[in-house]
């Protein structure tokens, strides 16, 4: 009997997906994604070496006006001239921007608001110097060197030179151009385009409302050698029918005086970028790749084209806004002198200079780019806050702990695993669901065999506290009766295949399609959806997680969309790739913003990301593995994030894929105890390892990391505020924290949370120690936070690692804010008291602060919340107000001081507060440890007191 259409592709769906399960089973198949050779923008752009750039400046273009400079630059090879823009910008920055003159249409930028979050506010630039063969710029106390033949420019901070373009002449900007047509392909064409008329649909759409431009504005063509992958090309079967040609741009960016730079996530590599003479060049291009590889260059869910670099002087970064594909080369070397002879006077030193060297190529768009010139790593993370944003404080919830795993099958196995952790008094704030949760991968909707009260269900979580997340992806199932899909289809919502229809992909629910979620009307109709009126079984309590938003389209190129898919606009998917995934992470964080009307903070987790994205919130690195060596990754990997503004990320806990033994799977809570996005996950197909499924002693081993997380709240609560208002990372390299110390410029297993804590996370199997290097000098005090021991900095000591100890250190001269005691959920312990613990320094003094509020409005952006000010000196601890005109109060009170490092015993500790008379405190000393607990201050914590030691 013949099989209906239906059936046939349902069966034809169930065998991809099985597939594609399967796949999982293995480790990646390298072949389903392109190596640089394989790319024909890559090749071209990699193999280009010319003796010497090509491109003149030519002065006598140059027009200057308060704060930008436009000088046109010739290809003397093909006479195609593009427009330099070198605008200067206030705190230090400065942007570049090359384009076609004349292009014969529009090439693709980012609208303001999108990435940047405004017009980048700008600053004068002035001529300092001009000659026959240069222009130099002076701006704030930077300058600018342009130089005419060939064409470069450098940007020189207190009189050194620190980033180059073009210093290696690799400037190769692929303009648009017509193809030359031969007779028999103008035949083939006059055929395809009369059959498209008839349809009505012209294949090479123009920007709506360019046609005309384009046409008046015509270049004569210049006759460019063809290569073969120019118009076409194709990978796997898939072919790439690239109705614009070649339009890729890539420049060198060098850094001179530099020895290591870092950044351009993500890639399961390390934090100090590697040479990649002999390898790939690092990729940027979202995509789903299943059981990455680790140490490798090669693209994975996310892409953020910010690159920093830095010296024991000197902290740079640069920022290249284009959302297509990118390949990024880096090579370390040794720079002569002589050649930056024109830009600035060496006086002192050898002949050269280390200088890292990049080349920097991308698929389409222009060139764009910011350059950031610190100095000091904390003034780049404010100039890219400035220009991208920051990451809004997460509600407290989201800073907590989260259990996840694919999939939580129903509503009872929810309600078991909820009363487990109770039953073992572990702490967690969220439980999650992945995609089995949905009638047949339809998001926003339930399958009800398995959760037929999603709302009671919800509500039982909730009432303890506890919050929920769903996972809602962007693939939407093509069936007329889901009511996702025929509004997307009737209202045109879905991004456009090369022929003008619907574009239609395979992913978990079979046949599918995905809205075009960089158009402002369909992230509004997105949004809408998660009104709870819209979202039948949500409450204010269930949250959000965007998955395979790179997109992941099972039979696509590379495991994603056609490029030459078409967006709103007329703009290829090959233009916009990149951001895509950031849009629906951007459209679902506003659905949950609108459907309380402002009033609550969302949570909502992306897989896919984009410079920017922090706007939105957390991100994860994705299906990592249970072994070892994921664990130890997850920290560079983390770290570069935070270094480019994604503050709010973390790893799945225990790998995604496979069995972590118990070992592993304790250690790896340990490490993501500290790490800023705190969930454990897991594949399908592993068993269950929820912490009570382990031996005991690696239960309670877990237990009690959790629950230190949990102590730990309220510090991470106000690093989360601070980081909002500053862009700096929460989670930090240790040359962020000591820029001077070179030996530390390559750390990457240890690290800082704010600029009070460093920790060493065990990261292989039977470790029964680490040497962890102390920073700061002999002058910096470190404390074990375990056993309060004090160590000296400038050296590196060997630290015991039983199972139970996560090598953890207070820095000397710092207060830390704690909860000691622990509720089975965050909200619960919203006011119950603080204990401070300070470390004191080598002058007996310590300072460190802490933000209050009511864990999940937006009310603290009216300023109400709490902000206090801890300082310790000479023997007395002040509690200052950091947010005066605030009226927010709070009943939590100081239940414990913890002061380390004090080396006298009081005779007698006493409190006293403009309110009342002084009073005696009581106190044990510990002569041996220098620690003076202090008990029961019972002042309010939000007033202003001072304690004071006699
Ligand atoms: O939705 C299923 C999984 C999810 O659990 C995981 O976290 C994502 O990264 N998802 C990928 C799709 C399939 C993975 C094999």
């Amino acid at each position: 009997m013949a099989l209906s259409m239906r059936s046939t592709v349902y069966i034809l769906n169930k065998v991809l997906v099985v597939g594609v399960l399967l796949s999982y089973v293995a480790s990646v198949d390298k072949s389903n994604f392109k190596t640089c050779d394989q790319s024909g923008f890559c090749k071209r752009q990699r193999a280009y070496k010319p003796d010497q750039s090509p491109y003149v400046a030519l002065l006598d273009s140059v027009q200057i006006e308060p704060t930008k400079m436009k000088v046109q630059l010739l290809n003397t090879q093909n006479q195609v001239r593009l427009l330099l823009e070198v605008i200067g910008l206030e705190r230090n920055m400065a942007r570049v921007k090359i384009n076609e003159l004349n292009p014969i249409k529009p090439r693709y930028e980012i609208p303001v608001g999108d990435v940047l979050i405004g017009d980048p506010k700008q600053d004068k630039i002035e001529i300092s110097h001009k000659d026959g063969g240069s222009i130099s710029l002076a701006f704030q106390s930077n300058k600018i060197v342009l130089q005419s033949k060939p064409f470069r420019i450098d940007f020189v901070a207190s009189e050194h030179p620190v980033v180059s373009l073009n210093a290696n002449g690799l400037l190769k900007f692929e303009h648009l151009r017509l193809k030359t047509v031969t007779q028999e392909e103008k035949k083939e064409g006059d055929e395809k385009q009369e059959g498209e008329n008839q349809e009505g649909q012209g294949a090479e759409e123009r920007p709506e409302g360019q046609e005309q431009a384009a046409e008046e504005e015509k270049e004569p063509e210049a006759k460019e050698p063809e290569e073969p992958d120019m118009w076409e090309e194709s990978f796997k079967g898939h072919s790439d029918s690239k109705p614009n040609g070649p339009t890729s741009v890539g420049i060198d960016i060098s850094f001179p005086g530099f020895e290591q730079v870092y950044g351009i996530p993500e890639h399961a590599d390390s934090l100090a970028l590697r040479s990649t003479k002999d390898m790939d060049p690092y990729r940027l291009y979202n995509l789903d790749v299943f059981e990455y590889e680790l140490d490798s260059p090669a693209a994975l869910y996310g892409a953020v084209p910010v690159m920093l670099a830095h010296n024991e002087k000197q902290t740079v970064g640069v920022f290249w806004q284009n959302p297509s594909e990118a390949w990024i080369d880096i090579s370390h070397n040794l720079a002569d002198k002589s050649v930056l002879s024109k830009v600035v006077d060496f006086v002192k030193g050898g002949d050269q200079i280390p200088q890292v060297d990049t080349h920097w190529f991308f698929e389409s768009g222009i060139v764009d780019i910011f350059i950031m010139l610190g100095p000091g790593p904390a003034d780049v993370f404010k100039q890219y806050a400035a220009l991208t944003g920051t990451t809004p404080l997460p509600p407290m919830f989201a800073l907590a702990y989260h259990q996840s795993r694919w999939n939580y099958n129903d509503e009872e196995d929810v309600s078991n695993v909820d009363a487990n952790f109770d039953k073992h008094d572990i702490p967690y704030d969220v439980i999650w669901l992945d995609i089995e949760h949905t009638d047949g991968k339809r998001y926003f909707t339930w399958d009800k065999s398995k959760f037929p009260n999603p709302e009671e269900m919800v509500r039982n979580i909730s009432a303890k506290g506890r919050k929920m997340v769903t996972i809602v992806d962007p693939h939407i199932k093509k069936d007329d009766h889901y009511k996702i899909y025929k509004e997307c289809r009737d209202l045109g919502h879905f991004i456009k295949n090369k022929d003008g229809n619907d574009y239609d992909g395979w992913c978990w629910p079979g046949s599918s399609s995905w809205p075009d979620f960089t158009k402002p009307a369909i992230r509004q109709y997105w949004a809408s959806k998660f009104a709870v009126e819209e979202y039948e079984g949500s409450t204010l309590d269930l949250h959000t997680w965007n998955d395979m938003n790179e997109p992941s389209v099972f039979n696509g190129p590379e495991i994603t969309m056609h490029k030459d898919a078409k967006h709103d606009g007329g703009w290829e998917h090959r233009d916009v790739h990149n951001i895509y995934g950031m849009f629906v992470h951007q459209a679902t964080v506003e659905g949950m913003v609108a459907r309380t009307g402002g009033l609550l903070r969302p949570f909502v987790l992306s897989r896919a990301f984009f410079a920017g994205s922090q706007r939105w919130g957390a991100v994860w690195t994705g299906d990592n593995t249970g072994e070892w060596g994921h664990l130890k990754v997850s920290m560079p990997m983390i770290l570069s994030l935070s270094i480019t503004g994604i503050t709010f990320s973390g790893a799945d806990v225990g790998g995604f894929f496979k069995n972590p033994d118990s070992e592993l799977l304790t250690r790896w809570y340990q490490a993501a105890a500290y790490q800023p996005f705190f969930r454990a996950h897991a594949h399908l197909d592993t068993r269950r390892r929820e912490p009570w499924l382990l031996p005991e002693e690696n239960m309670k081993v877990i237990r009690q990391a959790i629950r230190e997380r949990y102590a730990l709240l309220p510090y991470w609560y106000t690093l989360f505020y601070k980081a909002e208002k500053d862009g700096g990372p929460v989670m930090r390299p240790l040359w962020v924290e000591f820029p001077s110390e070179k030996g530390l410029f390559k750390e990457e297993e240890t690290f800082m949370i704010g600029d009070a804590l460093m920790v060493r996370p065990v990261t292989a199997a039977g470790t029964q120690g680490v040497n962890v290097f102390f920073p700061g000098g002999t002058e910096q005090y470190w404390y074990d936070t375990d056993t309060t021991e004090r160590v000296f900095g400038g050296a590196a000591h060997y630290v015991k690692t039983p199972l139970d100890k996560i090598p953890t250190f207070q820095r000397g001269g710092s207060i830390i804010p704690k909860k000691e005691r622990i509720r089975r959920a965050s909200n619960l312990g919203r006011h119950d008291p603080y204990t401070l613990v300070v470390a004191l320094d080598r002058k007996g003094s310590a300072r460190g602060d802490l933000y209050i509020d009511d864990y999940h409005t937006f009310h603290y952006r009216k300023g109400d919340f709490i902000y206090r000010e801890f300082i310790f000196k000479d023997k007395v601890l002040e509690n200052k107000n950091g947010n005066p005109g605030s009226t927010f109060t709070t009943p939590s009170w100081l239940e414990k001081v913890i002061i380390m490092g004090l080396s006298t015993s009081p005779s007698a500790v006493t409190i006293s507060s403009p309110k009342s008379a002084s009073t005696s405190l009581g106190f044990t000393y510990d002569s041996v440890k220098m620690i003076l607990t202090i008990r029961k201050p019972a002042v309010n914590i939000a007033e202003d007191w001072t304690i004071s030691i006699q």
